[in-house]
């Protein structure tokens, strides 16, 4: 009991020396940084020992401290120095064989030089950790961070050392009742340092954030908010877009904030047939950052989705963040490259991004390949919707999501949740998340993957309590899979409210290669014929504004256990995971031909 005193004690003390995760620096890309990808050294600890136990005699409490033995007879039973390296960033099951199935702790350790600047701050910025890290740099504890999906940083300023510096990372990706995503999902719960770690050097006062807007109705006007990192009044940020003739300057109010418009001649709009790119400047002091930012209007009127004013009908498909041939987390430009080729081939202008945050090269490949985004927080399936904590992660993640990605073009729906089973407690918790995204952000759309709940006689009533929230509707609906493929010819549906439709999900699995009857399950033949079945009757739904079948490609899922079959992939995919086409590829690839 006493040492446990003392481990809480100890854990207490130091949490409350460490410094603030702050808010995250958005575009990353452009700003001047260091790579800490690489080698990492890494020591599994399935009991938690390096956290949770300590050592009278001599005291390294936990792996945080990295310590060494001083004298011959000193015994400390890790030493990073000698444990395995993984380059990062990587997800640990398709690294070590070990960990393939691993849902528990692992500890990285990362030594860099640090050559410090005067006047300068400096952030330790990663790109995303799944699920929880906690983050030490040369011992110090600097914070706790939870979310595997999304972007966070600290100010290290204080900590960093000119000279020899360690970051030592707990990581811990055990799924649990109370967190985003929780305990059962239909994907590989990859752990591990899965982005990009940076250095970033900064000014003592630098733009945080910013966001531009068109003007819907004019087209002509482009509104912005700047976010300094501090409440500095009277900063001045030159505002310069070279190519439309833009050079004006404007200054910060007492919050560190600059509001502002200008109006710009002869704008290209950004489209999927000529997805335009500007470069922004924002200079402040010395500093320029540069942005690449299209220009587009989104909206709905009625049924219709309008891309700049005009209806549009998104051809998607729906994407899980996996490397292109042999699974694992896909995780640079390479990788976005070849799976939206992918979705090119299919003739799509529109991807789901599912189930959670993809990577930043994924959205900004997509922008300049003018393919339409649906960006998504992993509240799937069955969240602890009476958990005040499990609302506060499930915000934290979404505004971390709109913060990063607030300025590309093709992101045009920002999605709450993906199937979640109706009740009261479920409403509340994503009525406030509807409201939080769209205090964030009112430019964009507001959806979520719905389910049907009733269907009788061949008809499909969609009836959410949710619609008052969304401004499209969308849902899943599996018909020729967990129902009769026949019944596709039969159904009407009833989708009583005046907004667009967009089918998130259908579809079904299909192992490549496997040929036979098209009544026999996991044949490419069953497949390609439940498309058929379903696009035809796709095409009889009023108000149909696009679809984003299920899947890409075959996913890595541990809930997929048939032997031979499935051997733990969701065999929904067009695409083998080795990137095939399977048979059902053509059928909807003719389909979106001919919208
Ligand atoms: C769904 C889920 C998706 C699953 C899919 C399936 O409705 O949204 O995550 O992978 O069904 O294959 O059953």
């Amino acid at each position: 009991m006493k040492r446990l005193i003392y481990t809480i004690f100890a854990a207490a003390m130091v949490a409350s020396a460490a410094a603030q995760e702050c808010p995250q620096i958005a575009n990353i890309i452009n700003r001047e940084k260091v790579s800490l990808n690489g080698e990492w050294n890494y020591i599994v600890d399935v009991q938690e020992i390096g956290y949770y136990d300590y050592r009278m005699n001599p005291t390294p409490w936990g792996f945080f401290q990295n310590a060494k033995p001083q004298k011959p007879e000193d015994l400390i039973e890790y030493d990073f120095d000698k444990a395995a390296t993984m380059q990062i960033p990587a997800d640990w099951n398709t690294k070590d064989d070990r960990l393939f199935f691993y849902e528990g702790t692992v500890w990285f350790k990362k030594s860099f030089d640090y050559k410090k600047t005067a006047d300068k701050n400096t952030f330790l910025y990663f790109g995303a950790i799944n699920y929880e890290s906690i983050v030490y740099l040369n011992g110090k504890l600097l914070g706790r961070h939870e979310g595997g999906f999304t972007p966070f940083n600290f100010d290290v300023t204080d900590y960093v050392n000119n000279g020899e510096n360690t970051i030592i990372i707990k990581v811990d990706n055990k799924r649990g009742k109370e967190k985003v995503p929780t305990q059962i999902f239909d994907w590989w719960n990859y752990g591990g340092i899965t982005r990009d770690v940076y250095i970033v050097e900064t000014e003592n006062v630098f733009i945080q954030n910013y966001n531009f807007d068109l003007d819907p109705k004019s087209r002509s006007q482009i509104f912005f908010d700047i976010t300094l990192n501090q409440n500095t009044a009277g900063a001045k940020v030159e505002v310069s877009i070279p190519e439309l003739k833009v050079k004006q300057t404007f200054t910060s109010d007492r919050s560190g904030k600059i509001s502002g418009s200008f109006s710009v001649k002869n704008l290209v709009l950004w489209c999927p047939e000529n997805p335009k790119l500007y470069n922004v400047q924002l200079k402040l002091g010395s500093t320029v950052l540069n942005d690449q930012i299209g220009f587009r209007t989104i909206e709905t009127q009625g049924k219709k989705i309008l891309l700049n004013g005009k209806p549009i009908f998104l051809k998607g498909i729906s994407i899980h963040e996996e490397k292109p041939n042999g699974g694992g987390r896909a995780n640079c430009t390479d990788d976005a490259k070849t799976l939206l080729s992918w979705a090119k081939e299919l003739g799509c202008n529109f991807v789901r991004l599912a189930h959670y945050p993809h990577n930043e090269f994924m959205v900004r490949e997509a922008e300049r390949e003018g393919i339409l985004v649906w960006s998504e927080i992993p509240v799937y399936w069955t969240i602890d919707w009476e958990n005040p904590a499990t609302l506060l992660n499930a915000k934290r993640q979404l505004s971390d999501m709109i913060l990063r990605d607030q300025n590309r073009a093709n992101i045009i729906i920002w999605s709450i949740a993906n199937e979640t089973p109706h009740g009261y407690a479920r409403e509340q918790f994503l009525a406030a998340l509807a409201k939080h995204a769209r205090s964030l952000d009112s430019t964009r759309l507001i959806s979520m993957a719905m389910e049907v709940t009733s269907a009788s006689n061949y008809v499909n009533r969609l009836n959410d309590n949710m619609n008052r929230y969304v401004d499209v509707i969308s849902f899943n609906q599996y018909i020729g899979w967990y129902r009769d493929v026949d019944d596709a010819a039969k159904m009407t549906w009833d989708i009583p409210y005046n907004k667009p439709v967009i089918i998130s999900e259908f579809g079904g699995g299909a192992k490549y290669g496997y040929h036979g009857d098209k009544n026999q399950r996991w044949t490419e033949e069953f497949q390609e014929n439940l498309y058929r079945e379903n696009t035809l009757m796709l095409d009889k739904i009023d108000g149909l504004a696009g679809t984003s079948p299920w899947i890409l490609k075959d996913f890595r899922s541990p809930r997929r256990v048939l032997n031979g079959v499935q051997d733990y992939y969701n065999r929904k995919g067009l695409f083998s995971d080795h990137g095939e086409k399977k048979k059902a590829f053509y059928v909807l690839k003719k389909w979106y031909e001919g919208k």
